[in-house]
């Protein structure tokens, strides 16, 4: 989180630097593309599904590899999951790290969640070694499921 908060503090400090014919561009950092057939997806739980806290969630990936933060190597990522997210992050930044986007950077590929009762958003999004979303992004749909007491 920290190499995030310093990186984005560089970029935000290298803008005005930039000339007049660079202004109208986005701030955006270098993407990395994926291949046509990357798909990620909840193995559990189910999109629907009632449930108790903590819950496992799984990960799937398919037509790419899974990497740790930090690692370049071509068609991989690691995983984000976003929580209760409205608003799709910026595809062209590193993902936000906070409670309800939640990075996988050591190429886990599930965690235990624990969520108050009631109906809770899933969503996937793998990100690069930056943590900034392939291109195109690679995103699962976003499924809802029903966290009931015990
Ligand atoms: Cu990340």
């Amino acid at each position: 989180m920290r190499k995030i908060t310093s990186f984005c503090g560089l970029l935000l400090l290298s803008l005005p630097a930039l000339g007049p014919a660079q202004e109208t561009a986005p701030a955006a950092l270098p993407r990395t593309a994926s291949p046509d057939a990357a798909l990620v997806y909840f193995l559990a739980p189910a999109n629907g599904a009632t449930v108790t806290s903590p819950v496992t969630v799984r990960f799937g990936l398919r037509g790419m590899g899974v990497a740790p933060a930090g690692v370049t190597v071509p068609n991989t990522g690691h995983h984000h999951l976003l929580i209760d997210v409205t608003d799709l992050p910026p595809d062209n930044l590193p993902i936000p790290n906070d409670a309800t986007h939640k990075h996988f950077g050591a190429g886990q590929t599930e965690t235990e969640l624990t969520l108050e009762p009631g109906k809770h958003t899933l969503q996937l999004v793998l990100g690069d070694a930056a943590h900034v979303p392939h291109q195109p992004p690679v995103r699962s749909e976003k499924i809802t499921i029903t966290v009931v007491a015990k």
